[in-house]
Order: structure tokens, then sequence, then C-alpha cells
């Protein structure tokens, strides 16, 4: 049986990345899924054993480097070549102006949304490069490209991944490694459940009447770059609704 690809994708117990392990699985890869939460690993495992897939559930906490690294040297041999990474980790806490902010959200917000994505870029790219393939897609948001009120601190991190994405692609641009970063606007997951500190009334409401982006979407523009012939490299994708045409330019009165 010839040996299926492996992917490692990070923030895997809902939204977006457990999504795109979803969309992954079906396209034929093995499974790395990352998060905090055993159970829902577990789920999205038994889920995907259905079609083949075999998922190793990494139970970590991102923030924590030691832990992430030690985590990665003791991944089982059959996982330990890993062909995609996926970096979708990321959160924001809070839409207070920046001189009201909380520092200790604010190095949250940065571990998860920069350090962990330099932490698993630096632990598992060396390794693609002496295997000769892989491919680093990050995904980022509008908020890296315009920022808004209120969002400063998350704005910068999304930023912060659009150069670190654009850097990496150069240092690696003599291999045969591909980056991407895939930049989505509106998405209906949990992210604005924990911007809005749990209030789902506030996270409704930023998605009301209108059409937004469906986690699958996402994962469906993941599944499309990594499926490329290996001389396409998709280095950037914006990906919004089409009630939205920027940041805070959405028109509503197009959804449910
Ligand atoms: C989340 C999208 O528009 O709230 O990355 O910044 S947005």
């Amino acid at each position: 049986m010839e040996k299926r690809s492996v992917a490692l994708v990070t923030g895997a117990s809902a939204g977006i990345g457990r999504d795109t392990c979803r969309v992954l699985a079906h396209a034929g890869y093995d499974l790395i899924a990352v998060a905090r939460r055993r159970d829902r690993l577990e789920a999205l495992a038994a889920e995907l054993s259905t079609c083949g897939c075999r998922v190793f559930p990494l139970v970590v906490d991102l923030r924590q480097r030691e832990e992430v690294l030690r985590a990665l040297s003791e991944l089982p041999e059959d996982f330990s070549a890993i062909d995609v990474l996926v970096n979708n980790a990321g959160l924001a806490i809070g839409v207070d102006p920046l001189q009201e902010g909380d520092p200790a959200e604010w190095d949250v917000v940065l571990d998860t949304n920069v350090r962990a994505l330099l932490t698993m870029t630096r632990a598992i790219v060396p390794g693609m490069i002496e295997r000769g393939r892989g491919h680093i897609v990050n995904i980022g948001s509008i908020a890296g490209r315009q920022t808004y009120p209120g969002g400063a601190v998350y704005c910068a991190t999304k930023a912060a991944e659009l150069a670190l994405t654009r850097g990496l692609g150069m240092d690696l641009v003599r291999t045969p490694l591909r980056v991407t970063t895939i930049d989505p606007g509106l998405v209906e997951t949990e992210f604005s459940v924990t911007r809005f500190r749990g209030d789902k009334g506030k996270a409704d409401a930023v998605y009301h009447d209108l059409t937004p982006l469906g986690p699958a979407d996402v994962a469906e523009a993941v599944r499309w770059v990594v499926t490329q012939p290996p001389h396409v490299q998709v280095s950037e994708i914006v990906l919004f609704p089409t009630c939205q045409a920027a940041a805070t330019v959405v028109h509503r009165g197009s959804g449910a």
C-alpha cells in the first residue's frame, strides 16, 4: 500500500483547523491533529478513520514551546516525515482600544498567533528541506493587511504572520518547498465568541444578516493550494465572502 502523505494541522479541534483535517483526510493525507482538547481530537480521529485516514492526536498547549518540541520529537515513526504544515491556530481576545487593553491577554494572542507559528515552523521545516519536499500553509487574515479599531494587537499578529510567510518564502526559494498564506475575511467559527470573551450575542451580531464564509470554505482553499503540481506555488490568497470588500466594508441584507 502506498504511504499516505502526512499533514500537521494546528488548532485542529474546531473551525478552520478541524475542517482542514477533514478535507486533507479525504485528499489522502494522514494527519497530526494538534490542539489542547483531547476529546475533540479523538472524536475527529474516529470520524476520519472511516475514510482510511490515520490521525495522531497531538495534545499540547501551543504556548508551551518546550512541551511542543518534546511532543514533536516523540512522534511515531509513521508520522515523523511531515509533508504539509498548516499553522492555523489563532485567536483574538477583546476589542478594547489599545490604551485600555490587558497585557496578559496580549501575551496569549501573541504567543499563539506568532510564537507558536515560529516554533512549529522552526521545528518542522529543516526535515522538509532534508527530504526535499514540504508545504507550509499559514492561515492569516484580512486583519494582517488592513487594521481596524479595537483590533490593533490581533491585526499586528496577523501582519506578523504575513511578514513571516513572505520572509520564509524568500528563505526557502532555493528549495522545492512551498509557502502559502491564506487570509480570510469573515468566517463564522468560534473565533468571534472568543473575541467577545464568550458573549454569544455579540459574536452572532458580527454575522447578522449576511452570509459569511464557513470554515469549510477556507479548508477548501488549503486543499487547493497543497494539491497543485510541484512547480506551482500559490503564495497568497485573500478570501472574502461575497458580501465583504474590505475588513470594515461589509454589506448586510444578504443573509439569514
Ligand atoms: C478574523 C477576520 O475580519 O475579524 O481574522 O479580522 S476579521
